[in-house]
């Protein structure tokens, strides 16, 4: 089985949701690690013309968009499936992506996320506190609506790990590692099922750099 190359810098959420995939398949991956800049330097923007990352190379296959992506994964290697097949769970782990996708990423993720690590950690920027603070009420509803579709269930699409794991997972541990994030899953269901997620294999063979792990 050959590998899947993936491209991006070791500690981004979306890249690990790659990871985490490659994991639970038990199939091989390795990291082409870019450094900061390169993300927009002309060999990445060939990769992806919107210079974001992951984007991925399996076979001489190329592909970017993370949902593309590890769609594309659970489709090509052996293993447990990571989507339902029912149809109702299946649209409940279709709407969990749309969410992160649309709403806790670019809303609360990205925002907080850079401002209490990213920032500080590879730039030396202070973070700004009304940023923050903006942020926070999109945070909460994206919080707040995870964990009334997760309900009493173990996993966000029902009863099995899928791909709203893979998406989720990686996104709430970076924003837990704020204490804005801390103090929004503190108590909640989300914020015990983030925790059975970080104690699987998948997520403990793909933790990002101690840096990108908790805000200083
Ligand atoms: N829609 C894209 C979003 C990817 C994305 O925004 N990745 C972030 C890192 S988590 C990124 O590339 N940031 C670098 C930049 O914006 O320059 C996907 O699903 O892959």
């Amino acid at each position: 089985m050959s590998e899947l190359v993936i491209y991006g810098i070791p500690g981004s959420p979306f890249v690990r949701a790659v990871q985490i995939a490659m994991e639970e398949k038990g199939a091989p991956w390795r990291i082409h690690a870019l450094q900061p800049g390169e993300t927009k330097a002309e060999a990445h923007l060939a990769r992806h013309p919107w210079g974001r990352m992951p984007a991925v190379e399996h076979d001489g296959f190329t592909l970017y968009e993370t949902q593309a992506i590890v769609r594309y994964i659970d489709q090509v290697f052996p293993g447990a499936s990571l989507q339902p097949t029912d149809a109702k769970s299946a649209a409940r782990m279709n709407q969990v992506i749309g969410i992160n996708d649309w709403y806790l990423f670019p809303k609360a993720v990205a925002v907080i996320g850079f401002q209490r690590i990213v920032g500080p950690a590879l730039m030396g920027l202070t973070p700004d506190e009304a940023v923050v603070a903006a942020a926070v009420p999109e945070a909460e509803r994206c919080v707040r609506a995870l964990d009334g579709i997760l309900g009493q269930n173990p996993f966000l699409a029902g009863d099995s790990f899928s791909l709203a794991e893979v998406m989720i997972g990686p996104q709430m541990d970076f924003l837990g590692g704020t204490r804005e994030g801390e103090r929004l899953l503190a108590g909640s269901g989300l914020g015990a099922w983030l925790e059975r997620m970080r104690a699987r294999p998948s997520f403990e063979a793909t933790l990002p750099p101690p840096q990108f792990r908790k805000a200083a």
